[in-house]
């Protein structure tokens, strides 16, 4: 019984990482399972420049399917779809 209740977190725990991915929890700095578009730019060399902050917005935008400003765990996993 107890080898059954095991499996079973194993797969709940799958599941919650195919909502969010890797990625998506590495980006998201504050844990609250969204991803605002200063945790997308991130906080690299890069991340100032003009050209890469332009770029990161408009994919946030693209991907902010309801514009609420962040990027839930759902929209993370429709980005392919
Ligand atoms: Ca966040
Ligand atoms: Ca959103």
């Amino acid at each position: 019984m107890k080898k059954i209740i095991i499996i079973a977190a194993m797969l709940a725990t799958s599941i919650a990482a195919q909502a969010a991915d890797k990625e998506f929890t590495s980006r998201d700095k504050n844990n609250d399972g969204m991803l605002s578009v200063k945790e997308w730019i991130g906080s690299h060399k890069t991340s100032t420049e003009p050209e890469w902050v332009a770029r990161r917005t408009k994919t946030h935008e693209r991907l902010d399917k309801n514009s609420d400003g962040q990027i839930s765990a759902e929209e993370w996993a429709a980005r392919k779809g």
